[in-house]
């Protein structure tokens, strides 16, 4: 095998070595949220109360709220009843491509709150599931009330969007969190590539 070839191979597999072999970390922390649709409005004769809506970057700035917190006290929650809230969204921008490997929910305790995900290579939105209703009351963290362990799960993604369904129409969620590892964009791979065969035609060139 020539060295020419060598570099061209090994640029891609050192790159994709290096993200297998980088410890996951929160890749949502404070990265930019948007809410999409009307937060914050409660149906007619409701017995809840209509708490303020928490701003959109409670949603991964880390915090959870205690276990059991009522479902709109201190969280980003909708009444789907409500005209305008019935398909609200919450998109968290990652401003990269990342290896998720793990994620984990706060949300209200007794609806559905489905994830989808941008997929960098795809160029479309793909569901990736969603947690079902569990016991307990109001805001609980799935898949684990320790607040800590993620649910596994691999997939590449640059956003990811949050929204509800089922349940009794009060949805709410307080933080969510993806852990992974950065993964370099196809043309980085392509510049590190142009960048090792210019480096091996220098040696080359002053071998000669
Ligand atoms: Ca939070
Ligand atoms: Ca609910």
């Amino acid at each position: 095998m020539s060295t020419k070839r060598v570099f061209v191979v090994l640029g891609p597999v050192l790159l994709s070595a290096a993200s297998a072999f980088a410890i996951p970390f929160n890749v949502t922390l404070n990265k930019p949220a948007t809410l999409d649709g009307i937060f914050g409005v409660l149906r007619p004769g409701s017995g809840w109360d209509a708490n303020p809506v928490d701003p959109p970057g409670s949603i991964d700035d880390g915090v959870f709220r205690p276990e059991s917190t009522v479902w709109n006290e201190g969280s980003i929650w909708w009444d789907a009843s409500v005209e305008g809230s019935e398909s609200n969204t919450i998109t968290i921008d990652l401003l990269g491509n990342y290896a998720i490997s793990g994620i984990i929910t706060q949300a209200d305790n007794n609806d559905n709150y489905m994830i989808e995900y941008f997929d960098p290579y795809l160029g479309t939105w793909q569901p990736l599931g969603y947690w079902p209703p569990i016991g307990g009351f109001g805001l609980t963290t799935r898949p684990n009330a320790d607040q800590v362990t993620p649910l596994p799960i691999n997939f590449t993604a640059s956003a990811i969007r949050l929204s509800a369904f089922g349940g009794d129409d009060y949805f709410s969620s307080s933080e969510f969190q993806a852990f992974g590892v950065s993964v370099p964009e196809p043309s980085t791979i392509l510049l590190l590539g142009a960048g090792l065969l210019l480096v091996r035609r220098r040696v080359r060139s002053r071998r000669r």
